[in-house]
Formats: structure tokens, C-alpha cells, sequence
């Protein structure tokens, strides 16, 4: 089998790379067909001859051996949990439509970014979404080396082995790109799902409560044997890594996935603007029932892949894109009590315990009943909703479950209360420590004062802190941080990083706990080690601070850059956050007297006259205009960023972790070109590209843009009818370009 092969001592190095990914894909699949799908596909002896050279190749360059070598496993299962797989590509989510306008908007907002006016042509795919779990494939010379889970969208899981028992997933491909990731999704048919939980029912093992949960758990199996007894399917719909260009649209690249062998879905077409798009939702919604599987909604897609790339992508979702929900599904059932939990940021949520109802397939226990002013049939503005019916326990409710969102409780049918069924009196005081629980203006939420003095408050931000977009340590889940604060040996982050130093030796120690043993324990002390060094955008996210997700976190991140610098202008901006609370509870105050008339200047005076009286200091002022003209931040991410550094027991705390680590800054931006780290003013009008446009790629590029031109201003790209900003920048020495040349600037840096 390797005899054409040059002789090992002859290799060169750029040689045995080429090799090495066809040779592991050969064992692997030869692991799979011989250990998993017990039909051995080749003879012992070319087996043998196979890993012999792999282990002479990798022998020769240690530096290619893979530490997931089919040379570092017995067998053909992968031994012990799943590797982690860093995405080349990250694998976005969409952003989520559900009404006819919001899938018009979507629309207008291509249009727009594009400069394309109402009637241009502009072609979309329309296809299922199909309600599996996402998968990517990476095929090299055309044979299959990985396939990787979703995950976080940056790092997933290693399943190569349980994809590989997977009948609509190639092994090979002729005539591929040497290097191409095709994406889709895995799925089980609506008659397999019936047939496994018929199965499992007669072993006496636990059914699947839905066809997805049944393809996760399928797929997420660690004896790949599982896998390939349970019948899963799969459907392209994107790709990643690619060597060459695919296609030049969307429909050719889902032909050519076709001819590779792959299954494309078969509903999926091709519109010309949105009624088209609206036309097809409806089509394949009336088909729904009868396709045999779970879809969730419909997903469109710009089909000119030079149009996709052009308009890119926010933060985690391309602009390209969107998918149209199918309505939520909803039942009634009996509201059994209303329980208060109380979660990170101190919100008392109340939870709807209900008789077990099931909706749309899913049998649901717990809804969420938002904040008080719900229950009570008011929104946050105080206006009546369900026509002002309150929910009381004992009521019939309507349950409402949309996809992945977790139930509501939607209405209330009072034909049916008990009688006596008294109003929920909702509790001023936290179920969980005792400590005054308070809402404050303009705020839905009632939230306990305790701080971290709450169990509840402060397991809720460790369970947080560990999560998976943020330090997500391998063994150091929700289980094990409560069973730790029990015990008092985590309270805050910074314990967890002296975990080992504490109980890794001496008397009490983690080896001898119950459930713990020598390799868990050293286990869960590498994993921590490991993360001693953290992206910065991880650790702000970890913080568990209000209003910051992993978006924001991300937009926070790249703005500041280092850690020293953010907590030093977070420090330094303290004052004018101040003042800006001081401000909007004047607002608030004056609108709640104003009358009708000269009431804007009125608010004006409120604010002017509560910031004038606290007298801030200059430097915060700029600091904080910073902060919050910075995109994606805004006012109320930057008030509750400065709350959590200026309140001195989550400082302390923070300054305790923060010692323990080695924080990684973010990648810089395309810090090569030519202008990367600069600051960028357009004005006048743009005649090729939309200002939204230009200023996404000037970002992509590594530059800020600011929108008006000061000493600080580094280039301005002025466009016919530039008036004030681009006399300013030749008054100043700035350099002013034309749209042409700010064109050439961005496609060649
Ligand atoms: N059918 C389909 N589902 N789906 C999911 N297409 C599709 N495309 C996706 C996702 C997350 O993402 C692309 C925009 C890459």
C-alpha cells in the first residue's frame, strides 16, 4: 500500500506534511470501519504498514505529530471525552426574524448597507432551518481529516469518529478544493426518533424528550458504535476553510456541495426580494408536518457571495443572513406555584412551576414569569397587558415555547381560577439571604442588596464565571462550584486559582473528596492552570457584570485593548458616570412634572443643572465620552461597567483574580496595513459604497472612525459636497483623500 511512497529517510519536511493528513484519515477510517462498524474495509497487514509509517513520519518531524494521532490511540473510540477543535472559521449564529416586516426590514437594511435602491435586482436562497445541531467537516485532498461541533462557535468538539458512521457524510471527495469545510446540520427523522425512544423504553434507558436532543446525544457519544446504531442524517448549507473559491453564489456553491456527494435540502430556492421570500416561508410552512423532520423556520440569504462578502459581519452573526422563526407553540396547563430565584446580578426572577404540559413535543415543568409588573398584567412602562389580568397560583395558563427560548407563561384563562385564589404579593425581602430586596426607578427588576454575601448571588456568578463563554474549565462545572461554596472553598474567582495550593496537598485535600480521585483532581488542576492565561474579552465577559454578554464584552475588549488601560479609564471616568446617573434621575423626575409645553428644554436645564452641580472634572469627561460613543457600548453598558469597578468589595475581588492571571490583549486588527490603529473621518457623500459599508471595512481594517474631525484625526476621505469637517482638516494639516483613493487604500492594505 505505501510502496510508491519515497522512502522515509528521503522525505522532506513540506512532503511529509502533505502526507500526514491522508495517512491519519486512512487509519482513522480503517479504526472506524474495523472497531466501530465491525466491517474491516482493509487487510491486517496494510493496516499495520499504514501507522508503521505514520510512526516513522511523525518520529522523523515530531513537530507534525498531532496530539490526536491515531498513533497516541488504541482502537477506534475515542478514549477518553472529546478533544476541543478551535474553528479556523467561526461558526456564526443567524440573527432571528418573525414577522413578515421583520424579513422586509432585513431587506431594506441589505439594501441600504449596499447603496441598492428599492428596485435593483437582488436574489436570496430561501431554505428549512433545520432544528439538528450544526456540524463542520474539513476535507483535505478531498478526504474527510475532522469534524467538529458548534461549541461556543469558536472552539467545538471532536466527533471525527461518530461522523464518520454518518451514511449522508462523504468520506472522500473527487475534484474538491485541497482544503474545504463543509458545514450544515445533523438530524434525526421524526420515524428514527420513534423507533430509538421505542427502543430505549424497552432497555429501560431514558428517552429523548425531542428528535434534536436524540441527534446531540447521539452525535456526542463516546463509543462511536452508538453513533452508528442510531440513525442520523445530514444537510450542507455553508462551508468554512476553503483553499479556493467555492462558487461565485450561494445556489452554484449548494450545487457543487450536491455533486460532491452531499445532501443539499431539497426545498431550498431561489427569490427575487422579499414578498418571493414570504411566498416560500408559507410553502414550506404548509409542509411542515409532513416533512418527516423538525424544522424550525426558514433561512435567507444573500446568493451573490461578492454581495456576502461585501456587507460581512457584526459580532457573531453575518449581515448576509437571517432566519425567519416559524410562531411559537403554546398549551395550557395549571400554574402549581410561583417560586423566586435569585440570579448574578441580584434579579429576583419569578419561575412558573406548572403541571408538566407538552408544547410543540417538549413536555415543559417551568415558564418564566419575567418580573412582578408581568404577573401583575402590566409592562414597564405601567400600561395593561392580557387586558390587565394578573396571574395567581392556581390560575390556568397559556404556555408559549419558541425554539431554544425558555417557556412563558403568555396568558391567564380566568373562567378558570379557583376560588380564593388570592393576588401574588411579591417578595421585598430575598428568599435567599434575608437582605432588602429593592427596585430601583425606572428598573423592572427587584434585585437583592446582599451582594456576595447572597449564596445565591455568589454561586450564580461563579456558575458564570466558569460557563463556557467565559474561563469554561474542563471539570469545574455548575455541580461542582455549588458543592465548593458549600464548603467554603471557593467564594470568589480568585479561589479557584488557589485551589491547588490549597488542597492539592496537606490535609484536606481534593484527591479524598467524595466523587474526586488522584486523576480527576490532578485533571481539574491542569485544566485550571491552563486557564491562568485568558483572553481579554473571556475575562471581562467572566465578570458576570450587567449588561455585558460576549458581544459586548468583545466591543469592550477591542476598544481598550489591555486590561491596565480599561480599569485605569473606567477609574478615571468614574466622576461623569456619576454625573450621568445624576442626570437621567433628573430627567426622570422633571418628565414626571413637566407639562406639555417647553418640556424638552425644561428636561435640558434638569440635566445640565444635576451634572453642573456635581462639577466633573475634564479628564472624566473625556474618559466617558470615550467609553460611551465607543461601538456597541453606549450609556447603560458603560454605567454598569463603572458600577462594578467602583463598588469596593467586587473591586477587591476583582483586583484578587485579575493577580492571579496572564491576560491575553485581543488580536490586533489587520495591524499591518496601512491604516490600522488610525482614526478616520468621512464626509460629503459616498458614491460606491454606503457610509455603513465604508465604515465597517475602515473597522476590519484595523482604523476607528470618528464622526468629526479634531487634532486627533489621522486621514479624512471626503466625498463630493464635504463642507466644514474637510475645510477643518486642511486648516489643521490633516491629509483629505477622495473616495477613489480611499478605495484603493482599503482593497490593497
Ligand atoms: N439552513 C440553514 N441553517 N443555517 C444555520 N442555513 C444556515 N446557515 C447558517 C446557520 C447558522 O449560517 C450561515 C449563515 C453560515
Amino acid at each position: 500500500m505505501t510502496d510508491e511512497k519515497p522512502a522515509i529517510e528521503e522525505l522532506t519536511h513540506a512532503q511529509a506534511a502533505a502526507e500526514l493528513p491522508a495517512l491519519v484519515a486512512g487509519i482513522e477510517a480503517a479504526n472506524t470501519a474495523y472497531h466501530t462498524l465491525d466491517a474491516p474495509e482493509i487487510s491486517d497487514a496494510d493496516y499495520d504498514a499504514l501507522k508503521n509509517r505514520l510512526r516513522a513520519i511523525e518520529a522523523r518531524f515530531p513537530d507534525l505529530a498531532r496530539p490526536d494521532s491515531p498513533t497516541q490511540k488504541v482502537g477506534g473510540a475515542v478514549a477518553e471525552g472529546f478533544g476541543k477543535i478551535t474553528h479556523a472559521v467561526p461558526m456564526l449564529s443567524l440573527e432571528n426574524g418573525f414577522t413578515d416586516d421583520d424579513i422586509r426590514d432585513f431587506d431594506g437594511r441589505v439594501r441600504n448597507y449596499l447603496g441598492l435602491g428599492p428596485e435593483a435586482p437582488l436574489t436570496y436562497t430561501a431554505e428549512p432551518k433545520i432544528d439538528g445541531l450544526s456540524l463542520a467537516l474539513l476535507y483535505e485532498k478531498g478526504v474527510l481529516i475532522q469534524a467538529a461541533t458548534r461549541g461556543d462557535g469558536e472552539v467545538g468538539e471532536n466527533v471525527t469518529e461518530n461522523a464518520r458512521t454518518i451514511k449522508d457524510i462523504p468520506q472522500r471527495l473527487e475534484n474538491a478544493p485541497d482544503v474545504l469545510e463543509v458545514r450544515g446540520e445533523v438530524y434525526m427523522s421524526h420515524a428514527d426518533f420513534e423507533a430509538l425512544n421505542a427502543r430505549q423504553e424497552a432497555a429501560g434507558e431514558k428517552t429523548f424528550a425531542n428528535p434534536r436532543n436524540a441527534a446531540a446525544g447521539s452525535l456526542r457519544q463516546l463509543d462511536a458504535r452508538i453513533t452508528a446504531a442510531r440513525s442520523l442524517h445530514f444537510f450542507a448549507y455553508a462551508w468554512g476553510a476553503h483553499s479556493e473559491p467555492v462558487a461565485e453564489t450561494q445556489s452554484a456553491a449548494m450545487e457543487r456541495f450536491r455533486a460532491l456527494g452531499f445532501t443539499v435540502n431539497p426545498l431550498t430556492v431561489l427569490c427575487d426580494g422579499p414578498e418571493a421570500m414570504l411566498a416560500h416561508y408559507r410553502a414550506i410552512e404548509a409542509q411542515r408536518a409532513t416533512l418527516g423532520y423538525d424544522i424550525d423556520g426558514v433561512v435567507y440569504k444573500v446568493n451573490d457571495l461578492a454581495l456576502q462578502r461585501r456587507l460581512g459581519y457584526r459580532s457573531t452573526t453575518p449581515r448576509w443572513a437571517i432566519a425567519h422563526k416559524f410562531p411559537a407553540q403554546t398549551a395550557w396547563t395549571r400554574l402549581e406555584k410561583i417560586e423566586i430565584q435569585v440570579g448574578r446580578t441580584g434579579a429576583l426572577s419569578p419561575v412558573a412551576r406548572l403541571t408538566p404540559v407538552t408544547v410543540g413535543g417538549v413536555v415543559v415543568s417551568n415558564a418564566t414569569l419575567h418580573n412582578e409588573d408581568y404577573i401583575a398584567g402590566r409592562n414597564s412602562f405601567g400600561e395593561e397587558i392580557r387586558g390587565g389580568k394578573d396571574i395567581r397560583e392556581g390560575d390556568w395558563v397559556q404556555v408559549y415555547r419558541a425554539g431554544d427560548v425558555i417557556p412563558k407563561v403568555a396568558d391567564v384563562d380566568l373562567s378558570r381560577r379557583p376560588e380564593g385564589a388570592a393576588r401574588y404579593v411579591f417578595p421585598e425581602i430575598c428568599p435567599e439571604c434575608g437582605s432588602p430586596a429593592i427596585r430601583e426607578e425606572g428598573d423592572a427588576v427587584r434585585r437583592c442588596t446582599g451582594g456576595l454575601i447572597c449564596p445565591a448571588q455568589a454561586i450564580e456568578k461563579l456558575r458564570h464565571f466558569v460557563s463556557r463563554g467565559a474561563f469554561d474549565i474542563e471539570g469545574l462545572g455548575a455541580k461542582q462550584i455549588e458543592a465548593f461554596y458549600r464548603d467554603g472553598w471557593i467564594r470568589e474567582p480568585a479561589d479557584i486559582f488557589a485551589l491547588e495550593e490549597r488542597y492539592g496537598s496537606g490535609l484536606r485535600q481534593l484527591k479524598n473528596r467524595d466523587g474526586w480521585g488522584e486523576k480527576s483532581a490532578q485533571n481539574l488542576f491542569d485544566a485550571i492552570r491552563e486557564r491562568r492565561r485568558i483572553p481579554l474579552d473571556r475575562l471581562i465577559f467572566a465578570l458576570g457584570i450587567r449588561h455585558c454578554g460576549e458581544a459586548a464584552a468583545k466591543d469592550v475588549a477591542q476598544h481598550y485593548g489591555r486590561w491596565e488601560a480599561m480599569a485605569e479609564a473606567l477609574d478615571r471616568a468614574r466622576p461623569a458616570a456619576l454625573a450621568q446617573r445624576a442626570a437621567d434621575a433628573a430627567e426622570e423626575a422633571e418628565r414626571a412634572t413637566a407639562q406639555a409645553e417647553g418640556r424638552r428644554a425644561r428636561i435640558t436645564e434638569a440635566r445640565n443643572a444635576a451634572i453642573a452641580a456635581l462639577d466633573v472634572p475634564d479628564d472624566a469627561t473625556t474618559a466617558w465620552a470615550d467609553l460611551v460613543a465607543t461601538d456597541g457600548i453606549g450609556p447603560v453598558l458603560a454605567l454598569s461597567l463603572s458600577d462594578a469597578f467602583a463598588n469596593p468589595e467586587e473591586r477587591l475581588a476583582i483586583d484578587r483574580l485579575v493577580a492571579q492571571l496572564t491576560i491575553l490583549p485581543p488580536p490586533a486588527k489587520a495591524a499591518s496595513g496601512a491604516i490600522a490603529g488610525k482614526t478616520l473621518v468621512f464626509t460629503g457623500t459616498l458614491e460606491k459604497m454606503t457610509r455603513a459599508e465604508a465604515k465597517a471595512r475602515a473597522e476590519a481594517l484595523g482604523a476607528k472612525v470618528a464622526g468629526s474631525v479634531s487634532a486627533k484625526t489621522d486621514l479624512v476621505i471626503a466625498g463630493p459636497g464635504a463642507g466644514s469637517k474637510a475645510a477643518k482638516a486642511a486648516e489643521l494639516g490633516i491629509e483629505v483623500i477622495d473616495e477613489d483613493a480611499w478605495l484603493a487604500l482599503a482593497q490593497g492594505t
